[in-house]
């Protein structure tokens, strides 16, 4: 079963990955260099098995990347709140005010002006996929900022249809000298693909990934912007490449490994569209189909902020 190459890595990481201090000072157990392959070609989608994982959750989020949004506040509306944490604890650092995530999250939604302050994570995934900052030069050695950015998940649609053998079929949000504004620069960082035979293979690089919390998540997103991109262009799905560098887990995540991976991984589920969207911009969660989802029970486990 392909989810054993996840379960194999936690279990790795765990008994034999480096004991390291992380910026969390949380502490973790890291391997570094890790590669998993998923063959989207059979129809099935990468949805962790061994434990429930709230997909509806990693959509919603593949959708606020792609409106170039980088605020929570649409977010939260949609109760989403993975992404609470960072603006909270930076709130929280400000003003000395304790407060507990459901009002901090009541507030960005009510406060047009709280939610502009305190809500905005920076220039994130959302901004540098399809609103990347552009400058031209002008006279005298200067630039000038462009009112448009880059749209780099358009212009992927548009070399994947116009030049599939190109190497170049690339996006990043690896914007070196924003990196700093981020609440957290891209773990997720460069996804590359290929076409060959008429199916669309794509690479994610991550160069920091949670195990128990955010692989789920990052292996599944990935696997829907194949089946996006491959609606988008008319091909279909091939193979989604995975590679970590500091692949991870938490030193607080011990009993997660332990009962995951004591689990037997039950069928991919199927993956299908409801209909075929305008564009990259134009997906609602009511188009992706996932049928067949039978998943061990849900397992909590602490954020390292
Ligand atoms: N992390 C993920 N996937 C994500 C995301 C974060 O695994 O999509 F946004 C984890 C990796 C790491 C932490 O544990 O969040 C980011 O910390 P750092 O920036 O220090 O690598």
């Amino acid at each position: 079963h392909p989810e054993t190459q996840y379960l194999d890595a936690m279990r790795r990481a765990w008994e034999e990955g480096d004991e390291r201090v992380d910026r969390t000072g949380v502490g973790t157990r890291a391997l570094f260099g890790v590669t998993m392959r998923f063959d989207l070609s059979d129809g099935t989608i990468p949805l962790i098995t061994t434990k429930k994982v709230a997909w509806k959750v990693a959509v919603k989020e593949l959708i606020w990347f792609l409106s170039g949004d980088t605020n929570i506040r649409e977010l939260v509306r949609q109760k989403v709140h993975i992404w609470t944490d960072w603006p909270m604890a930076k709130y929280v650092k400000a003003t000395g005010e304790q407060i507990d995530r459901a009002t901090f999250e009541q507030r960005v939604i009510d406060d047009d002006d709280f939610a502009a302050k305190w809500g905005d994570l920076g220039p994130v995934y959302g901004k540098q996929w399809v609103d990347w900052p552009h400058y031209t030069p002008v006279d005298g050695g200067l630039f000038r900022k462009e009112d448009k950015g880059v749209n780099q998940i358009a212009d992927l649609v548009t070399m994947i249809r116009d030049n599939p053998t190109s190497r170049r079929l690339i996006f990043t949000g690896w914007n070196v000298p924003h990196l700093g504004e981020m609440a957290l620069p891209p773990c997720h960082m460069t996804y590359q693909y290929q076409v060959a035979n008429g199916r669309l293979h794509g690479i994610l690089y991550q160069r920091s990934c949670d195990l128990g919390l955010g692989f789920p998540f990052n292996i599944l997103e990935a696997a829907l912007l194949i089946r996006m991109l491959a609606q988008q262009t008319g091909l279909e799905p091939g193979e989604l490449v995975w590679m970590g560098a500091d692949t991870h887990v938490y030193s607080n995540h011990g009993h997660l490994v332990e009962e995951q991976t004591s689990r037997e991984p039950r069928a991919f589920p199927t993956f299908s569209f409801a209909r075929k969207p305008e564009s990259m911009f134009d997906y609602r969660l009511e188009d992706f189909v996932i049928d067949g989802y039978d998943p061990h029970p849900h397992i909590s486990a602490p954020v390292a902020v």
